[in-house]
Order: structure tokens, then C-alpha cells, then sequence
């Protein structure tokens, strides 16, 4: 396998000022003409370089050299791309290529679905469309052709603004779009077929009206308001938050039901995966709305931060989606807390933040723990579609989210002005995004800087933190270390900026006590703590009452840290501490003590620790101040993932599974009566449905306390779930209904059967069909899991072509089923290993993706690593292994 290097970075010999596209659209042979003018990249370039294009899958008809057809000697044509030698240092070179969009199933470049032509460029999808210097440091201004049967195709788009629309001969019609602004091919895109859509026009910043449009198969119209909605509101949050607006005359969305991933900002034309515009009360749950709102966002927002400025590399892709990733989530903050008062709107925020915390504890630690670990800015790529990762996504928000914490809102989005007047219309580094927030922040204070911070870049794995403390004579001593393991290619690293986010809350009172340092005072910004050696102690003063410190508030960086906290310690936290992430996190602490003290112990519920789990639930359940959000958080027990990446030592997933239900009937049985009660109060059937995040919170509530109440299992509560799923005049309630009794019951619930019947013609609601079961878990001991995905493998509606039904089954039982994935005869590894192997020919990264469910098997108890590294074995020998998979697998084996 070949492997890229960030160091060996080199500028190109020409840019593309223009390109020219002329689509002559049919689903077998499609025609590519393209006229790029080219010329020189830099003044002192010689003149004889070779103009370098990259092509893959294509047939080349015609290349003509500024009007004349060159012969086969003036150029090299091979797998991966075509040289033009000695172009000159300027000219037009013209194409004719043809491809095979129906052919496609990998989905990169231009392929079908369902008979309409979508494209999926990025990372390196438009070198399977014509040839062309297919990186990001190319930018281009596009104008494109697109002709077309008027019957079988009557819509087609591209980026840009539509200037001409005319019907040809022979029941074609040919539409022509102009992007006013350059960009690299990765985010070219162009859909054609048959299409309905939502418009309207909206007032830009500037007074300009722009024309906002969803684009969707005809009968899906009534899923549409919700992403158009979220569109708006996008638009306002932009300009008013950060204040960037609208560039173009017009927006589209196309939804589309094959799709590798969530969705793609595409100059002017986002392609999105249904999944992620599709919404309507019927048809999505709370956590669908939330996602197509947040996607939605995501995509706009990369108009500024991914188009406007782009990437120099790949190398630096986490400069565009680590921003973006932190605009998203800043923008569902601000949503969810919009129109509360001040408390509530700081509970709304701080659920948002525990949700994306949980992601990170349960995806990227694991990552940054095992043989795929790589820094934000990674050194080197094999595939560069498999570093699309929780790392350059969710770690490089995180680290985005450190410097806003470093610098405060105000000088964060100096530091964005700054970086828009630098390098709009560029192609950059992440270097040069942390150059203009360092900028911003010495223009206040000279005296500091973000060198050390910049390591968060370089270096792989999460750092360790260990708290401790002593408090005497009004004084209380912080002690810091900080470490991080080793990762692929670095083994030692050097310590972490790591702004560490506190609060000394007064055991008395339950009040904050005023931070006074006596020590090092300058490391101290309000109450963010710059924590920037191997190991450091802070004097704290005034401090003469007893006081339990809260450390990294609100998560303050993406570390894991161990407190010197007692149990007691941790129930006073976790019923007191003024910050509601580090309230929720002291109860988790509490939980998966808990657990891990089952585990060791398999079963025993009599330990200290699982007395304290006791307790806070207690506490919780009495706590009438908490929101409906916070509670139904606080009330959940840590996720599988979670726990068995925290275990130290090797690890049995499904001993792990039974210790945590262990935990959850024992919560179940003690608090009947609360969970009951609770269900009551909060059971709002009969009610119309309306999203918002109140609602939301108040049915997610709910919902929790109907596990419980199914966790203690009388037939009185399976009666409860059936009425639920019954009179439920939404998907979030009657999902919440379904999953329950499917993942519990004895048997096969009717309600399964009646579920696909109301929903066939829906296939995004067959896919939760699909997944419900294949996340059946090892504790409901009257279903043979492997066995239904066996079957469910063989259901007519099932098709490892299309992404989210393949993702359904195979992703679900990998990475959302531990306990019956790591079942101790190997047959879930066996399973898996089929599905990749199958999955590998027909899309490789999708396939790539789901290759990474034994990630962590080093982390397995002897008897499983045996069995998983047997299958890793088979998927590695098998014959065609696509570059995608075979960098996961191989990495895995190493
Ligand atoms: N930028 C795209 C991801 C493209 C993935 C290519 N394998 C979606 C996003 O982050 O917005
Ligand atoms: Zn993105």
C-alpha cells in the first residue's frame, strides 16, 4: 500500500483559472467534455513542467492542446491519471472523456440512484468524473452544461446560479449554472432526475433577496418544512452570531437515499443523505428532528468555513471540520437554549454539551486508543476516506472549542474576522487558522501565546489528567500531572495547554467559593486554570470552610481525568455542583463504579459504590428543581462503549453487558413507584406532537423511565409499552415503545410485525426496523441475535448496496450491540467478517468504516482476541482487499 505524508507536500505547476463542463447525461455511458485554461502556478516556474491531472475509471476520447489534437507521444495516460508534457505556461487543454454512472456503487464521482444522477466529490470523487488536479489547492471557476432527456431527467442542477435553461432536439433540455466563485473539484456537484421542491426566498444581510430550495423525490414534499427551517434559521444564526451571510443568489438542498455519509457542502448545492432533511412527526424521533437540524447547520456553515477559505491538503481537513463541527454545535446550543431564562437556557446548553461529550467518550477515545489513533492534523494517510474520523471531527471541535475558552467569545471571533481577511478565497492550514486566533489574542495580551497549545495537533491519544489536592488553614493545594500514552509513531509527547475549567463548591452551602490564586496567579483566567506542565500545584486562598473541588467544567478539554474525589465526594458533586456537565458527570462516575464493581465482583450488588449509584438516583428522583433534560441524562447509566473503554485492563464486553443491567434492575426495582410516577406525569398521549427542545426533553424523560419501569419487567409495565406504542402520534414515542419491548420481551412483540407493516414505504423508519433488531442485547436470553440478523440478512428489503440499510444491520450489531457482536464462540466476529468481505467489493468505504468494529480487540479478554484476530486474518487475505479496508485491517493486525 502506498502511504502520503504531510511533510511531502508540494505546491502544483498549474493552476485551472477556468473549467468548463459539458454533461451529455445517460446512466451507462455518460459524455464529459471539459475545457480547462491553465497556467503557470508560480512566476518562477520553468516553463517546461508538465501539466499533472489525476483521472481513475475513465475513457479518454479526445485531447486537444490549445485547439489541436495532441498525439499519444505529448502525454502519458495510466490508471491513476494523465501528464500532459511541456504544456506551456499557459493555454486551454480540451477533454472528452466517458463513464459509467450506473455502474457506480461505490457512490464517489457521478453515480444513480434510483434513476437520478448525483454526485459525491470529496475527498477524490471528481477524478472519476473527468480528469483534473484533483486537490484541494486547485481552485477553479466552474461554469457547466447539463443535457438531458426532458422526460427521464426534467431537473438537473449544478452549483452556482442557473444561467441559461433551453430545450434541445430529441426530447433533450440543457440547463446552464455559473459558480461565481472558484473552488476546488471536491465541491463540484451536479444532480439531475426527477424532483419536487420547497422554495422560498429569503432577505440576505445586504437586502439582496436569495432563493432557498429542498430538492426530493416526488412524494416526500410533507418532510421537507423542517429542513427548510433549519435552512433559515442556519442563515440567521450565521450572520448574527458570527456575522457571516449568505454568498449566493441561491441554495439547494437534494436529499438523496444513497449516500456514503450524512451530507456534503457543495458550493451552493448540498447533497444530503435523507436521513439527515426528511422530518416529520410521524416518520422521525426527537433525536432526527435534532440531527437534521444540526446537519442542516453544518453544511450551510461550511460555506465560510470549508468553501470560502479551503483546505491547502488533506492533511488539514480538521481546519474545515473541527471548525464546522464546533459552528454546528455552538448553533444546536443556541437553538435549544433560545427563549429560556437564564437557568433554564444554561441546563438546555449544557445537555447539548453531554450529548457531544458522550459521543466522544464513547467513539474517539477508543479511536485515539487503538491502532487508527492520529493526531487532529494527521502525518500520514493510506486512504484519506477513512480519516473522516470522530478524531478530525469531534476531537478537532474540541480543540477549536479550547481556544474559544482561551481567548472568551469576543476575541475568538476577532480571531475568525482576522482569519476571513487573511485568507478568504485561500487554501490553508490549520496552522494558519491558530496564527489568527493567536493573532487576536496578542492584541489584548502580549504576553501570551498558543505555541504549546499547537501540540493538540500534532500528537495523537488522549491525555491523562490526575487530580489531587489537600485543603488546611484557609489554604487549598491543587496538584496537576498530566500524561498521554503512546500512539502509532509517537511515543513520548510533550505536555499539553490544557485549560482546565474549575469551581470549589462550599460543602456547607452549596455555593461556588471565590478562586483565589495564590501561586502562579497568572495561570489563572476567571475561573480557567492554564495547565501547561508534566506536573504543577496551584495554592488556592481564602478558603477556610470545606470545599469539593470541580475540576474541568463543562468538559474543558478532551482528557481523561481522575480525581482524588471519595464516594462521598461524589455524591455531594453530584447533587450540588453548581456546573450542570460536571453535576451529570459526578453521577456517571458514580454509575460506572458501580458497574465495574459488579463486573469484578460478577454480580454482587453490595458494594459501597453501588450503594452510592443508589443513592443518587434517589436523590435525583426527590430533586424537584432539575429540568426534564438534565434529569432523563442524569438518570441514564453510562453507554457499553463507554465503560469498556474506561475498564482497565482486558475487558469482556458481555459480562460487561450484564453488570450494567445488573445495575439497571436493581435502579428499576428499588424506584418502581418513582419510575411510575414519573412515566405518569410526564405522559403526554393524546397531546399533538410538536418539536421543540422542552417537548423534547419532557418525552425523553419519559421514555427513560419507561426502560426502567420494562427493566423491572411485571406484565403490568409490558402492558404500559403496548399502549405507548399503540396511541403514539409520533415516531419518538412509538420508537421509545417499540425498542423497549423488542429488546426486552419474551417473545416476538406483535408490535414488530404491525411496525414494518405501517411503515414499508418509508425507508428510513425500515432501517430503525432493521436496527432495533440487530441491537437486540445478550440480556433479553429469549432471542437468538445472531440468528435474526441472519435472517434479516436474507429479508427482501434488505441490500448491502444501499448505505443506510447496510449501516442498519451491520454497523448496528458491530458497534451497537457488544454483547452480542463479542459473544464468546466467535460467531458475531465470523458474521462480521462476511458482511465486510461482501461490502468491500461493492463499496469500500462504507466498507472501511464498518472494518473498524474490532478497533479496539487488543483491549479483549485472551479468549476473544484469539477469535477476533482469526477474522482479521480472513478479511486481510482476502483476494481484491480495497486500499480502504486493507488500512484499517492492516493497521488493526499490526
Ligand atoms: N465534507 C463532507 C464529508 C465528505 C466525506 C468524504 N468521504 C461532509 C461534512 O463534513 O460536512
Ligand atoms: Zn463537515
Amino acid at each position: 500500500p502506498i502511504t502520503f505524508y504531510r511533510k511531502d507536500y508540494t505546491a502544483p505547476n498549474h493552476r485551472i483559472k477556468s473549467t468548463d463542463l459539458i454533461f451529455t447525461l445517460n446512466p451507462s455511458r455518460t459524455k464529459v467534455e471539459s475545457r480547462l485554461q491553465f497556467e503557470s502556478w508560480g512566476e518562477t516556474n520553468p516553463d517546461n513542467l508538465p501539466l499533472e491531472l489525476d483521472g481513475e475509471d475513465l475513457e479518454l476520447e479526445k485531447v486537444l492542446l490549445n485547439g489541436k489534437q495532441l498525439t499519444s507521444e505529448s502525454y502519458t495516460q495510466t490508471a491513476s491519471g494523465l501528464t500532459i508534457h511541456n504544456p506551456g505556461r499557459e493555454g486551454l487543454l480540451e477533454l472528452t472523456v466517458y463513464i459509467q454512472p450506473d455502474k457506480n456503487t461505490r457512490l464517489e464521482g457521478l453515480y444513480v440512484s434510483n434513476g437520478n444522477f448525483f454526485t459525491q466529490c470529496e475527498a477524490q470523487g471528481f477524478r472519476r468524473i473527468t480528469y483534473f488536479p484533483d486537490r484541494p489547492d486547485v481552485l477553479s471557476q466552474f461554469t457547466v452544461t447539463l443535457i438531458a432527456d426532458k422526460t427521464t431527467h426534467p431537473v438537473s442542477l449544478s452549483n452556482g446560479n442557473l444561467i441559461e435553461e433551453k430545450s434541445l432536439d430529441d426530447g433533450l433540455h440543457q440547463t446552464r449554472w455559473e459558480d461565481p466563485f472558484p473552488k476546488p473539484a471536491y465541491l463540484f456537484a451536479l444532480v439531475a432526475g426527477r424532483f419536487v421542491c420547497q422554495e422560498e426566498t429569503i432577505q440576505k444581510g445586504d437586502g439582496k433577496p436569495a432563493l432557498l430550495q429542498v430538492w426530493v423525490e416526488p412524494g416526500n414534499l410533507d418532510k421537507t418544512d423542517f429542513a427548510m427551517q433549519s435552512l433559515k434559521k442556519s442563515i440567521d444564526w450565521d450572520r448574527s452570531r458570527f456575522g457571516l451571510d449568505l454568498d449566493l443568489d441561491r441554495f439547494m438542498i437534494v436529499a438523496t437515499a444513497d449516500f456514503n455519509m450524512g451530507a456534503m457542502e457543495n458550493k451552493g448545492l448540498n447533497i444530503f443523505n435523507t436521513r439527515f432533511v426528511f422530518a416529520n412527526p410521524e416518520l422521525a424521533t426527537d433525536v432526527d428532528f435534532e440531527n437534521v437540524e444540526s446537519v442542516v447547520g453544518h453544511e450551510y456553515f461550511h460555506n465560510w468555513t470549508g468553501n470560502r477559505v479551503t483546505c491547502r491538503d488533506w492533511f488539514q481537513l480538521s481546519l474545515k471540520e473541527g471548525l464546522t463541527v464546533f459552528r454546528d454545535q455552538e448553533f444546536s446550543a443556541d437553538m435549544m437554549a433560545e427563549g429560556l431564562d437564564v437557568k433554564q437556557a444554561e441546563s438546555a446548553r449544557a445537555a447539548k454539551r453531554i450529548d457531544d461529550v458522550k459521543v466522544l467518550r464513547a467513539a474517539q477515545f477508543p479511536e485515539d486508543a487503538g491502532p487508527m489513533a492520529h493526531p487532529i492534523r494527521p502525518d500520514s494517510y493510506q486512504e484519506i476516506n477513512n480519516f473522516y474520523t470522530v478524531t478530525v471531527y469531534e476531537k478537532g471541535a474540541e480543540v477549536i472549542r479550547m481556544q474559544h475558552t482561551l481567548l472568551g467569545e469576543t476575541l475568538f471571533q476577532r480571531g475568525m474576522k482576522i482569519y476571513f481577511d487573511r485568507h478568504d478565497g485561500q487554501a490553508v492550514t490549520c496552522e494558519d487558522f491558530v496564527a489568527a486566533m493567536e493573532t487576536a489574542l496578542q492584541e489584548s495580551h502580549p504576553e501570551l501565546d498558543l505555541k504549546q497549545f499547537r501540540h493538540w495537533y500534532a500528537q495523537a491519544g488522549t491525555p491523562e489528567v490526575f487530580a489531587s489536592w489537600k485543603q488546611a488553614d484557609d489554604r487549598l493545594e491543587l496538584t496537576l500531572k498530566q500524561s498521554c500514552r503512546p500512539t502509532p509513531g509517537q511515543a513520548t509527547k510533550p505536555a499539553f495547554h490544557i485549560p482546565v475549567k474549575l469551581g470549589f463548591v462550599d460543602v456547607a452551602s452549596g455555593n461556588d467559593m471565590p478562586l483565589v490564586l495564590e501561586s502562579n496567579a497568572a495561570a489563572l483566567h476567571g475561573d480557567v486554570l492554564d495547565f501547561t506542565q508534566a506536573s504543577e500545584t496551584f495554592v488556592f486562598t481564602g478558603l477556610s470552610k470545606p470545599v469539593v473541588p470541580s475540576l474541568l467544567r463543562g468538559f474543558s478539554a478532551p482528557v481523561i481525568l481522575h480525581t482524588a474525589h471519595n464516594t462521598e465526594d461524589l455524591i455531594f458533586l453530584a447533587g450540588h455542583d453548581n456546573d450542570p456537565f460536571n453535576r451529570w458527570d459526578a453521577c456517571q462516575k458514580v454509575y460506572g463504579k458501580a458497574i465495574v464493581d459488579i463486573y469484578k465482583s460478577a454480580g454482587d450488588t453490595g458494594s459501597a459504590n453501588t450503594q452510592a449509584a443508589v443513592q443518587v438516583v434517589g436523590s435525583l428522583l426527590q430533586d424537584a428543581q432539575l429540568s426534564d433534560g438534565f434529569l432523563a441524562l442524569a438518570l441514564q447509566l453510562p453507554g457499553e462503549g463507554t465503560l469498556l473503554e474506561a475498564f482497565e485492563g482486558l475487558v469482556d464486553p458481555v459480562a460487561m453487558h450484564f453488570a450494567r443491567t445488573t445495575l439497571r434492575d436493581l435502579l428499576a426495582c428499588t424506584y418502581a413507584a418513582e419510575f411510575n410516577a414519573l412515566y405518569a406525569e410526564r405522559n403526554l398521549n393524546g397531546q399533538p406532537y410538536e418539536y421543540n427542545a422542552i417537548a423534547a426533553s419532557q418525552r425523553a424523560l419519559k421514555n427513560v423511565a419507561l426502560s426502567y419501569l420494562l427493566a423491572a419487567g411485571s406484565e403490568e409495565e409490558l402492558a404500559i409499552a403496548q399502549a405507548q406504542y399503540a396511541q403514539a402520534n409520533n415516531m419518538t414515542d412509538r420508537m421509545a415503545a417499540l425498542s423497549n419491548l423488542v429488546h426486552t420481551s419474551a417473545e416476538k412483540p406483535a408490535e414488530l410485525a404491525d411496525f414494518f407493516e405501517r411503515f414499508k414505504l418509508e425507508p428510513l423508519v425500515v432501517d430503525k426496523w432493521f436496527m432495533l433488531q440487530a441491537t437486540i442485547p445478550a440480556s433479553n436470553e429469549n432471542a437468538d441475535t445472531l440468528q435474526i440478523i441472519r435472517d434479516l440478512l436474507k429479508h427482501p428489503a434488505f441490500t448491502l448496496k444501499n448505505p443506510n440499510r447496510a449501516r442498519s444491520v451491520l454497523a448496528a450489531f458491530a458497534m451497537q450491540n457488544p454483547s452480542v457482536f463479542h459473544n464468546h464462540g466467535g460467531e458475531g466476529y465470523a458474521l462480521w467478517a462476511d458482511l465486510v468481505i461482501e461490502l468491500n467489493t461493492i463499496n469500500p468505504q462504507v466498507a472501511a468504516r464498518m472494518a473498524r468494529g474490532l478497533d479496539r480487540w487488543t483491549k479483549l479478554v485472551p479468549l476473544l482476541q484469539d477469535k477476533a484476530r482469526v477474522q482479521l486474518e480472513r478479511i486481510f487475505n482476502t483476494d481484491k482487499l480495497s486500499p480502504d479496508v486493507r488500512e484499517v485491517i492492516g493497521k488493526a493486525l499490526d
